[in-house]
């Protein structure tokens, strides 16, 4: 089956062809086409000619929002689909998935309601003869990549807005995990996407991405994935001055006080760090606890991740999947060794996992590393796996400066009992989501982004929505008259 749609066709892609590989066993999902540069030029002209001459950026917003809602229903409908094929691509459990198709259906919600009523505003001149309003307009062609950790998700995020604010795209999924985003692209199309709006190429970084991000005909790039990318990215789209949104992941402090409850420590510090083998942007790779707290909790938590259960994502069973690919665990592996040499405590992994069934797959243990230090590459570098290091303060001053100790700033939590505490530290960190007592919930009404090299921009919330448009300014004078301010020609 074709898998690039371009100007409203499926269409075969002059690129080679790529394998598509489950990460439990190693073993080939799907063979897919990828785009060649000619396919990169023709689904750039048919976005371009959508957005300039097409009916998508001129059509009522509420009209815009309709179609938003039927691919939610869609995805209501095609759920469990949608999430297999997502298990099978990525490895993360099915209940993993299942609940990113459900955020998913949320996004494209939530943005069909704030679309809706998205009508600018009025300003206020003091002048009963002018009209100053601010209109919102879609910035034009958009340019979407995205990462292999939540495809689908992270897609949402960037489409949902952008179709609602009257854009229209080219979508580029990362080439590790394509098909949940090749699926979404048929519900859209099933909507009733005009021709054009949306289209959807695949390939890799180089051969597709990189093109777009410097073509002319792009006015905008939406990137989440690695910060060497990021950067790439933002010099490539320099020559054409872009629009550049980018999500670079983080390296998350998870602040713990010796007043928390133990047990819900414990098992939130684990969900935080091992939750889809670590590969989140938000994972809480950094516990920081308080030193009276820190040896008993340090016991707990290498005890309670030596008895993960890993497996097959479609397992119900399984509480974790392999890493996404053998060149990803091979970073990991990596990073271990480079933690030992530099003389953190391994407490707990720091291996393959023995089961003879698991050893088709990229399976890696939980690790947990103790007497870590803030020098150290496993600290300061996000290894995007299920890599844990303990670090231990004795102050709330010493929480904060470790907590911000870092070039990323995309999330960080606090845990303790005191409120007023729990208030100092979450102002003090600078982290663009912080979470009190919890760890890792987020709602679509909420902005989502990073401070320093997690990022810029945001994503979800009205920011996520204002991403993606021209705010324009439309001053009308309705009583014009002469100025009268070069006089010296004498007026007439
Ligand atoms: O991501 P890349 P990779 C981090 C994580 C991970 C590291 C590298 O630490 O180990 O990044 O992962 C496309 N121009 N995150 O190498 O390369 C690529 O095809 C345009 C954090 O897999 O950033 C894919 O679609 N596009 C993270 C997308 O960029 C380019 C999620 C992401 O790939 C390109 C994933 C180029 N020059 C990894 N090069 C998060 N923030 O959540 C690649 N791409």
């Amino acid at each position: 089956m074709p898998s690039l749609y371009i100007d409203g066709t499926w269409t075969s892609g002059s690129g080679d062809p790529a394998e598509v590989i489950n990460p439990f066993d190693a073993s080939v999902i799907e063979t897919v086409e990828q785009a060649g540069p000619d396919d990169v030029e023709r689904a750039v002209a048919a976005a371009r000619t959508a957005f300039d001459d097409g009916p998508w950026p001129r059509t009522p917003a509420a009209e815009r929002a309709d179609l938003l809602r039927r691919v939610a229903d869609l995805l209501v409908r095609d759920k469990e689909d949608i999430a297999r094929t997502e298990t099978l691509d990525t490895g993360k459990t099915l209940v993993e998935s299942r609940i990113d198709v459900d955020d998913v259906t949320a996004v494209f919600r939530y943005y069909a309601d704030l679309a809706a009523h998205d009508a600018g505003r009025l300003v206020d001149t003091g002048k009963p003869s002018v009209v100053s309003r601010v209109v919102h307009e879609p910035v034009g062609v958009c340019a979407l990549i995205t990462p292999w950790n939540y495809p689908l998700l992270q897609l949402s995020w960037k489409v949902a807005p952008a179709l609602a604010a009257g854009n229209t795209v080219v979508i580029k999924p990362s080439e590790v995990t394509p098909l949940t985003s090749v699926m979404l692209v048929r519900l859209l199309e099933e909507a009733g996407a005009p021709p054009g709006v949306v289209n959807i190429l695949l390939g890799d970084g180089r051969s597709v991405g990189a093109p777009l991000t410097e073509h002319p005909g792009v006015d905008m790039v939406s990137f989440t994935g690695g910060l060497a990318t990021g950067q790439a990215i933002m010099r490539a789209a320099a020559g054409t001055v872009k629009r550049v949104a980018v999500e670079l992941g983080g390296k998350n402090p998870n602040i713990v006080f010796a007043d928390t409850d133990f047990e819900t420590v414990v098992d939130n510090a684990l969900t935080a760090v091992f939750l889809h083998a670590g590969q989140v942007c938000s994972a809480g790779a950094r516990l920081i606890v308080e030193d009276s707290l820190h040896d008993d909790l340090v016991a707990e938590i290498g005890r309670r991740a030596e008895r993960i259960r890993l497996g097959n994502g479609l397992d119900e069973a399984t509480e974790s999947g392999p890493l996404v690919s053998a060149a990803h665990r091979a970073k990991i592996e990596d990073y271990v060794a480079s933690a030992q040499a530099e003389g953190a405590r391994l407490v707990a992994g720091g291996r393959r996992p023995e089961e003879p069934d698991l050893q088709k797959g990229f399976f890696y243990r939980p690790t947990v590393f103790a007497d870590c230090r803030r020098d150290m590459r496993v600290v300061r570098e996000e290894t995007f796996g299920p890599i844990l290091t303990v670090e231990r303060f004795t102050t709330e001053e010493e929480a904060i400066a470790l907590g911000n100790d870092t070039d990323y700033g995309l999330s960080g939590a606090v845990w303790t009992n005191d409120s007023g505490r729990a208030e100092r530290v979450a102002r003090a960190l600078r982290h663009g989501t912080v979470w009190i007592n919890d760890f890792g919930p987020y709602v679509p009404g909420a902005e989502w982004g990073g401070f320093k090299r997690s990022g810029n921009g945001r994503e979800l919330g009205p920011t996520g929505l204002a991403e993606y448009q021209e705010h324009k300014h439309i001053w009308h004078n309705t009583e014009p008259a002469p100025a009268r301010w070069f006089t010296s020609g004498g007026a007439r």
